[in-house]
């Protein structure tokens, strides 16, 4: 009997160089992108188009742009199995962005969560470009007929907004762009804070956040030094134990264990063995990312060579689709 061979569906993912790589971009995103390469046709970005929607030094985000291309092949990535490529050396972004635009409502961008965060963390500066950024978003996404987006918690959002896009130019047009989905971890999809365990870990707030370059010293610095509660028990419990819950969370994510094995593990033993060993197990995970991301980053000629031959590849397919949406809204071919 004849074997179908079946096309590999397709992933779309990236992340801002607005900072360096977090323990969370880690465990929420970059992690599932390694494991998924393999049965799926990836296509993983730094998009530093993205992070221009707040201030940058100009030199910092040339040097985070390379680097973290070199951290994400030092976590596994494989180049010759993805397309790994830098958002600006790929025109179509923000080409297909301006016409997205033009069919996404003011009102929706407006209900973005992450929006109305970051336009009060950066109260003097909220550029138009903060607030379109979902469009941007939704045009890295269906510029590839991307099926599946690895992301973290805190983008489920836009990439629902970015269906919400899509269905409406495909309704209006009929089939221009594939329906993508969210895929989020079951462990790891909202690491928090170590200082404030009510909020997110983000790049922009160094003190409660694990970067994959810092020393193990720091690491465990930090860890020693995470806000947890009164009590003693190393239990789940995230409306009462919030700060103990995102430890077992980040102890099993960087472990593989389940979170009984790790309750039972540290049950009867207080905070001060416990959080040294998330420290340790921390460490232990980003020891060998570190030091390959530090060896590939001597190499500039191999790392521009692949941004160089990603982008060529990524060019090629957003091409096609922003030929066929080009046409269908009436534009004359060139
Ligand atoms: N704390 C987190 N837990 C789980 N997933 C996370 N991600 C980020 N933080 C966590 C996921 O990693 C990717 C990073 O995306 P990004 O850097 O482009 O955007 P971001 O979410 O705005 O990152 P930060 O660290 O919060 O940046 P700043 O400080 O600049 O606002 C996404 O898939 C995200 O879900």
């Amino acid at each position: 009997m004849e074997e179908k061979v079946m096309k590999k569906k397709r992933i779309f993912s990236g992340i801002q160089p607005s900072g360096e790589l977090t323990l969370g971009s880690y465990m929420g995103a970059i992690k599932n992108w390694v494991d998924l390469q393999d049965a799926y046709e990836c296509l993983y970005c730094i998009v530093d188009m993205h992070a221009i929607t707040v201030r940058q030094d100009p030199a910092t985000l040339r040097r985070r742009s390379v680097s973290q291309l070199a951290q994400y092949i030092a976590c596994g990535l494989d180049p010759k199995k993805n397309i790994m490529f830098i958002q600006s050396h790929v025109p179509q972004h923000a080409e297909l962005s301006w016409v997205l635009g033009c069919y996404t409502q003011f009102g929706e961008l407006s209900r973005m969560t992450q929006f109305k965060a970051k336009s009060q963390q950066h109260a003097d500066n909220i550029t138009a470009g903060l607030f379109t950024y979902p469009v941007l978003m939704a045009a890295d996404i269906l510029l590839y007929q991307t099926d599946l987006v690895p992301v973290g918690e805190d983008q489920r959002q836009h990439v629902e907004l970015c269906r919400d896009i899509a269905q409406r130019f495909n309704g209006l047009y009929s089939d221009t762009f594939t329906l993508p989905e969210a895929f989020i971890p079951k462990m790891g999809a909202r690491v928090m804070s170590l200082g404030n365990p009510e909020s997110k870990m983000s790049k922009s707030d160094p003190d409660g956040c694990v970067f994959l370059m810092d020393s193990p010293e720091d690491i465990m610095r930090k860890f020693k030094r995470a806000v947890t509660d009164c009590e003693t028990a190393v239990k789940f419990d995230k409306v009462n134990k919030a700060g103990i819950s995102n430890l077992l969370t980040i102890y099993c994510a960087a472990t593989g264990k389940t979170m009984q094995q790790a309750e039972e593990e540290f049950a009867g033993q207080g905070y001060g063995v416990f959080k040294p060993a998330v420290g340790e197990a921390v460490v232990e995970l980003l020891r060998p990312i570190r030091k390959e991301s530090q060896r590939i980053m001597q190499d500039k000629a191999y790392l521009e060579g692949v941004y160089k031959e990603g982008a060529d590849h990524a060019r090629y397919l957003a091409t096609k689709t922003l030929s066929k949406v080009y046409r269908k809204v009436g534009f004359v071919a060139k």
